[in-house]
């Protein structure tokens, strides 16, 4: 007899087949950052072979609407990383699927994933029954948590690995998840200070946060140099990336 666990894998398989047939996917990509605690943990058979490692990086996932009331969801970008292990996903679809069931813990996710640390390049990484949780609305989970994932090599192989992964919602993927970031919408790509804030949310060209405007370009330019160099002193930027951001400002026409 199958386990229920599978029983649901098929209908979920099944609503995802007819989902894909009829209408193309929602474009609702979610993106998630590894919070503190996110860990991996070898092991050789089923004994630890080492402690936890802090486990940080960030994965994508594409809610897939199946028409019915499972809310599936389809990782990309996989990217997980510790001072011993490089896990990032092989391939554009998973092999098989994640789901998140609402008003319940039961998810399940299996990904084909590029791994170092294990002796080999290609491993699976899989959830397991009811081990993993989110918070939020199901459409939209903004923290996600899998206790119990396990990593092995395909093909076999002595040694595997457990992932506790604890996951917050990044919105705008600088990297600092949504429940504490202090500057929503950063634009991509832009380096951020601990409270999510890049320097031109900061110092916005319109005027300063508090209110009101520039009373001149001198103004801007004096408080965009003191906040590069918070930037540089906190590691953030290089010092010729400080004066190139300084530079900016200057030939900038903010504050006129
Ligand atoms: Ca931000």
């Amino acid at each position: 007899m199958k386990k229920l666990s599978q029983l649901m894998i098929m209908a979920f398989s099944a609503g995802l087949l007819a989902f894909s047939a009829g209408r193309p996917a929602r474009a609702d990509n979610l993106h998630y950052t590894l919070l503190p605690g996110s860990t991996v943990t070898p092991y050789l058979g089923a004994m630890p072979i080492g402690p936890p490692e802090p486990l940080t990086g960030s994965f994508d996932w594409i809610r897939v609407d199946t028409g019915t009331t499972v809310i599936g969801f389809d990782a990309t970008h996989l990217d997980f990383r510790s001072n011993s292990f490089l896990i990032t996903l092989n391939t554009t679809v998973n092999d098989l699927f994640t789901a998140v069931f609402p008003d319940s813990c039961l998810t399940y996710f299996g990904e084909t994933v590029d791994l170092t640390g294990l002796g080999a390049p290609v491993g699976e990484m899989l959830s397991s029954d009811d081990n993993g949780c989110y918070s939020g609305p199901p459409e939209q989970p903004h923290s996600l948590s899998y206790p119990d994932v396990s990593i092995s090599p395909v093909g076999g192989g002595p040694f595997v690995a457990r992932l506790s992964i604890i996951a917050g919602l990044d919105s705008d993927g600088d990297g600092v998840p949504d429940d504490s970031d202090q500057c929503p919408n950063t634009a991509a790509g832009a380096v951020v200070d601990a409270q999510g804030c890049s320097i031109d949310q900061l110092v916005p060209c319109a005027g300063p946060v508090s209110g009101g405007t520039w009373k001149n370009h001198g103004q801007y330019v004096s408080a965009v140099a003191r906040t590069a160099q918070e930037f540089l002193a906190a590691g953030l930027i290089t010092e010729d990336e400080k004066e190139a951001i300084v530079e900016a400002a200057a030939q900038s026409n903010c504050g006129f």
